[in-house]
């Protein structure tokens, strides 16, 4: 039946000219049956996620277990990131350089428009106004996501402030917003009855750096569907960052104090799947020391006016890899799950109600329903959850979250990370010389691939700042913007950087670190090499830990261990150098001069 494009501008509840002017007009494009504009409110999401409960998209679990919460399953072809469909549209090719897939924009409108006319017929189009970061900061980032998903409205909720409040916002400040538009790209025929997860094979996430536009086609998954995350807060922040001078990076954020109660932030770059919402939720195993956090997967950073690098949260939720988060690895991502309130995609059923997954308890239940709906026992030889699958949580549902979450201009850095996953080669942890060695660190960051992007597992890719899947313009020139930003700033005032891994390998193939908790030791090390107190050996690769100098203090680990995981050897390293040096040539002429030097510095240090 569909609306009428002067009935979808008499109902807008909005005086913003060019919003209702879009909606009009994707209305008219899409064909939806009817246009809801989404409040934000407690009660429109119990609405909400009673309809999903009643399609079968959505299954309540057991408020004992998990109060107000639910469980999804994807298509089975439809639970990761889909990075070969995934395109910046930027009108010269050369601006999307060599990590992005690129068509001409044009040409790409086109099939967008192909593609979306009649997309959402016989669904509701929602209308979402969200802000990334907070509504009160001096520059709010306004979006607005159209979708026919009312599981991405469910979980937009969950992940961003939405609603009027925002809607009023942008309104009074007669703002700028994003125009995110997404649709499953499956339209109902009258009468034709809907499946659980409507998606399509077909699946384009695209985005148009210059007119700072996202258009999300075929996909329910979180990072391809929830256009405020890794689409506006990475790929197009990226783009709006290097042209108001500030960075939009893939990192977590986390508060140290001291047992001398001295307070540092520190954030952390690291790819998919890596650790980064353990790191972030951190249960540290020495003494005296407190760990808060702020974030777990993207960072927004600016120098102030006293030239010191800030970082704020820019998200309101986690949407965190499920597997190997358990009550011994991260009892404080548990704690705030076990509250309530999530959205879980793609994880197993318990028999009482509840959900589990991989890594969740010590003992694996002895019956699961698994996350494509069979029943499941442990001896199957799949897991009983998808390896991507996702808790999608409230931040403010996490104990140790720092007050300073809340503050509009974030918290001064001390330290950064830039972290893989390399079972050879990069030590436990790596100072840089110094802050240009540190983006050299970033630049070449490397890991085994995960599940968090569809494709090969274990493959070696390198990843610069952990950016690769998400940098929204040339490789080349995001490296330039970093070393162009910091070069008016007081080198003191910068925070320092340092490389790490904690997923090295010993020569029999176990880990050389334990990791979880124990990564607070290196975060200790990190800190008093700030503070000038901890001894380092000064090696070709940079700073490295002397065996005395990290806090092994009842840890059990053999000196086996500890050496492999601290060895800078130079086979391995002459094969790294080999192998930067091929990465660069990828960057054509764009690198930034600073780098090839660092690269230069490098070899003649490995002799
Ligand atoms: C994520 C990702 O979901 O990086 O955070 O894929
Ligand atoms: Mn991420």
């Amino acid at each position: 039946m569909g609306q009428t494009a002067q009935q979808v501008l008499s109902d807008a509840p909005t005086t913003h000219q060019r919003l209702r002017d879009w909606v009009a007009e994707v209305a008219q494009l899409t064909q939806p049956d009817r246009v809801y504009w989404v409040d934000g409110s407690e009660q429109e999401y119990a609405v909400l996620t009673d309809e999903l409960v009643a399609a079968g998209t959505l299954k309540r679990l057991n408020p004992e277990l998990f109060p107000n919460s639910f469980a999804a399953f994807s298509d089975p072809k439809d639970v990761a990131r889909v990075e070969e469909q995934t395109f910046i549209c930027s009108a010269k090719e050369g601006d999307a350089g060599f990590t992005n897939n690129w068509m001409e924009p044009s040409e790409m409108k086109t099939k967008l428009n192909d593609l979306f006319a009649g997309s959402m017929r016989g669904r509701t189009m929602y209308v979402i106004p969200f802000v990334m970061g907070h509504l009160e900061a001096k520059d709010p980032k306004f979006g607005v996501e159209i979708t026919d998903s009312a599981y991405v409205v469910a979980s937009m909720r969950i992940m961003a402030q939405i609603g009027t409040d925002v809607l009023r916002k942008i309104e009074e400040l007669d703002a700028f917003f994003v125009p995110a538009l997404h649709s499953v790209g499956a339209p109902l025929e009258p009468g034709e009855q809907d499946v659980p997860w409507p998606c399509n094979e077909e699946k384009w996430i695209v985005h148009f750096p210059e007119e700072r536009s996202i258009y999300s086609y075929g996909s329910g998954y979180g990072g391809n569907a929830l256009l405020g995350k890794k689409c506006y807060a990475l790929r197009i922040a990226s783009v709006m960052a290097r042209d108001e001078g500030w960075l939009a990076e893939h990192m977590l954020i986390l508060k140290l104090t001291s047992p001398e109660q001295k307070s540092y932030y520190l954030a952390a770059a690291f790819p998919s799947a890596c650790g980064k919402t353990n790191l972030a939720l951190l249960d540290p195993t020495i003494d005296g020391w407190k760990v808060e956090t702020l974030g777990d997967d993207i960072t927004w950073m600016r120098f102030d006016d006293e030239g010191r690098l800030r970082a704020v949260n820019p998200e309101a939720g986690l949407f965190g890899v499920a597997p190997g988060t358990g009550w011994d690895t991260n009892p404080n991502a548990m704690r705030a799950i076990s509250k309530g309130n999530s959205i879980f995609t793609n994880c197993a059923l318990t028999d009482d109600g509840g959900v589990w997954w991989e890594g969740m308890t010590h003992e694996t239940p002895a019956h699961l329903t698994d996350w494509q709906g069979n029943s499941w026992t442990p001896e199957m030889d799949h897991p009983a959850a998808h390896p991507n699958a996702r808790f999608c949580t409230p931040i403010n549902q996490i104990d140790m979250l720092a007050p300073e979450y809340h503050e509009p201009d974030g918290v001064p850095l001390s330290a950064i990370f830039f972290g893989g996953r390399r079972k050879t080669t990069i030590p436990l942890v790596t100072q840089s010389r110094d802050w240009s060695h540190g983006i050299f660190m970033g630049s070449t960051l490397s890991s085994e691939t995960t599940a968090a992007a569809a494709g090969e597992l274990g493959r070696l890719r390198r990843d610069p700042m952990a950016m690769l899947p998400f940098i929204g313009y040339d490789a080349g020139d995001y490296l330039k913007h970093w070393v162009k930003l910091s070069s008016a700033v007081d080198a003191e005032k910068l925070p320092k950087i340092f490389l790490v891994n904690w997923f090295r390998r010993t020569p029999d193939g176990g880990f050389a670190w334990p990791g979880f908790g124990d990564n607070s030791r290196v975060v200790k090390w990190a800190i008093e090499r700030i503070e000038g107190k901890a001894e380092a050996v000064d090696t070709p690769i940079g700073f490295v830990p002397t065996a005395d100098s990290l806090d092994l203090d009842g840890l059990e680990i053999s000196t086996e261990q500890v050496d492999a995981a601290l060895k800078v050897d130079a086979l391995e390293w002459a094969e790294e150098a080999e192998s930067i040096d091929e990465w660069y040539r990828r960057f054509g002429g764009s690198l930034p001069e600073e780098l090839l030097s660092e690269l230069e510095g490098l070899k003649s240090r490995l002799g």
